[in-house]
């Protein structure tokens, strides 16, 4: 989906704006479209919104019941009284039609859920780790290097991968209120190409074939079945990025893209995470300058947020000074064994006071 308007559109538009009275009413513009002029209004008004991966799914001690019918539980709510703006999830394992996703989010619980999300005011994104279409592996998968080659048109499994696409689409297209209007969302596939952890990574394919794999997902999803609420979002990991160059090596053209990103985590120190923020935020900014693209930080987080003061006195000062659109954190698993792995805080966290500051910030924006 394009942002740049044709002049065929602004005629359509402007003919629309004088006979309905405003833009509003004109009927014109795309769910999509719709999502991509508030993140402008948003990023032009100096706000970031805050976003949590599985927000209102589960969290640090608590999942949300199967029959549940309403998604009101939140780690995130919890701490500071408010939801996040951004509310992410994952669509891995919507192409073997599981009943849940990889991480056993219910793909019902997840559709009614960003509705309900949409309805306080917040939007939602979705990535997809997709399982691995030649060996039957999951995404991290990468005994092969003929994954990608193997799905595009002409390659052995590309019928098998387009029920797969078909299936995601189906998904996605079904986002709607109960008076039929589809809910636009943030669409963030094939992300962190440029390491090499998932079949669709750097040294797995090629770059002809990386981009040809982002055109078939284009083409299918809004030339062939006419999705029309899907803001594309192009998010590499921040590890390799060591140029605008390199950023853009594999960017599949802004004829496709409407907003970039990369994904970024703590791993050791407060100075290596800011430097390497610092780093990615610079050559994010120039190629989004460059291509008229909105920012965002797709993913980040320290898992188990094992400093007090993290949030106001290292993600805030890391990304306070560019025109970010949001930046959302990683999810709080909830299964026995996986205790540790949380990246947003909970009431009894130690670093909960300094979320609550962080979540006061003018420039902060949750609902
Ligand atoms: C990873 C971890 C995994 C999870 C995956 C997809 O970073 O959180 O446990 O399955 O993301 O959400």
């Amino acid at each position: 989906m394009k942002y740049i308007l044709k002049p065929i559109t602004m005629i359509a538009a402007a003919i629309a704006i004088i006979s309905c009275g405003g833009p509003k009413e004109s009927g014109s513009q795309t769910p999509a479209d719709a999502l991509l002029d508030r993140l402008t209004d948003l990023v032009d008004e100096g706000k970031i919104m805050f976003g949590h991966q599985d927000d209102l799914m589960y969290g640090h001690s608590w999942k949300l019941a199967d029959d549940a019918t309403e998604y009101v539980q939140s780690d995130v709510f919890a701490t500071c009284g408010q939801y996040p703006a951004i509310y992410g999830m994952d669509l891995g394992g919507i192409e073997m039609d599981w009943p849940a996703n990889l991480d056993k989010n219910r793909f019902d619980h997840m559709r009614a859920s960003a509705v309900a999300h949409h309805e306080r005011g917040g939007i939602t994104t979705f990535s997809w780790h997709p399982r691995n279409p030649l060996t039957g592996g999951d995404a991290w998968d990468v005994s092969s290097d003929q994954v990608v080659a193997s799905i595009l048109p002409g390659g052995e499994k590309h019928d098998y991968f387009m029920t797969w696409l078909a299936k995601a689409a189906d998904f996605l297209g079904s986002i709607k209120t109960a008076d039929g209007q589809t809910v636009p969302v943030i669409w963030r596939p094939w992300h962190e190409h440029t390491g090499s952890w998932f079949w669709w990574g750097q040294k797995l394919c090629t770059t002809e074939q990386y981009k040809a794999l982002w055109q078939m997902t284009y083409d299918y999803m809004v030339n062939e079945r006419g999705l029309d609420n899907l803001v594309w979002s192009y998010s590499p990991g921040a590890g390799e990025l060591t140029s605008v160059e390199v950023y853009g090596e594999r960017y599949p053209g802004d004829e496709i893209i409407d907003m970039v990103g990369f994904d970024c985590y703590f791993y050791s120190t407060r100075e290596d995470y800011l430097a390497k923020m610092t780093n990615a935020l610079d050559i994010t900014k120039a190629f989004a300058d460059e291509h008229g693209k909105l920012m965002a930080i797709t993913e980040t987080g320290y898992e188990g947020v094992k400093d007090a003061k993290w949030w106001t006195e290292v993600l805030y000062q890391a990304m306070k000074d560019y025109p970010v659109s949001y930046v959302l954190v990683w999810r709080n698993a909830c299964d026995a064994h996986m205790q540790h792995h949380f990246y947003a805080p909970f009431p009894e966290h130690e670093s909960a006071e300094d979320f609550k500051a962080f979540a006061a910030l003018d420039q902060m924006m949750f609902l």
